[in-house]
């Protein structure tokens, strides 16, 4: 399955992604081709939006102490729903979808959560660090949220101005018109 990424500011980014009612085939395939995109484009989490599919499907790959995003530490994550938060932690986000930029974004320092494996069987999942802010991050995916949406008014502007000068440098490989 040939995956395409989903860039700010794609409308389609805004949309709110479905529940996985059938554990088929299809999901597996999407599940399946979504983990090596996520590594090989640096990623340590994806939400199947950002791949162009409306559905309430992420995955996670939180590095361990030595940098590697080893196969055992891949959480595939479907249909979760945040039973319980506390604290404050912030975070220098970024976001695949939105290349080369990140600013400090405060989240739930702990979070619960239930969701389903890829076969639907329920699971239980307590999160904290990095893996517990990245849930947060990817949730708001399926809602149609992004980390920039977090923004102070002012810091907002300053991204536009800076993706703006971004995209445009891209479009013209950045030389002088
Ligand atoms: C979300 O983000 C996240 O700008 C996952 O050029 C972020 O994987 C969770 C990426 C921070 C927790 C903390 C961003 C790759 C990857 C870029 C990512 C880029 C290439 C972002
Ligand atoms: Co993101």
């Amino acid at each position: 399955m040939k995956l395409i990424i989903v860039e700010y500011p794609d409308k389609k980014l805004r949309e709110k992604s479905k529940k996985v009612e059938v554990f088929d085939e299809k999901l597996h395939k999407l599940l399946d081709a979504m983990h090596p995109f996520m590594i090989r484009t640096n990623g340590i989490g994806l939400a199947a939006i950002q791949v162009n599919h409306a559905t309430q499907a992420l995955v996670l790959n939180i590095p361990d102490e030595d940098g590697e995003q080893s196969k055992e530490n891949l959480l595939e994550i479907i249909n979760p729903v945040i039973t319980a938060k506390n604290g404050e932690t912030v975070y220098q986000e970024g976001c695949l979808s939105v290349p080369s930029f990140y600013e400090d974004i405060q989240r739930f320092e702990t979070i619960s959560i239930n969701y389903q494996d890829r076969d639907g069987n329920t699971k239980r999942l307590e999160a904290d660090g990095l893996l517990s802010i990245a849930i947060q991050h990817e949730m708001d995916h399926l809602e149609g949220i992004l980390f920039i949406d977090k923004l102070s008014y002012s810091r907002r502007k300053k991204f536009e101005k800076e993706y703006k000068r971004m995209l445009k440098e891209k479009r013209t490989g950045g030389k002088k018109e």
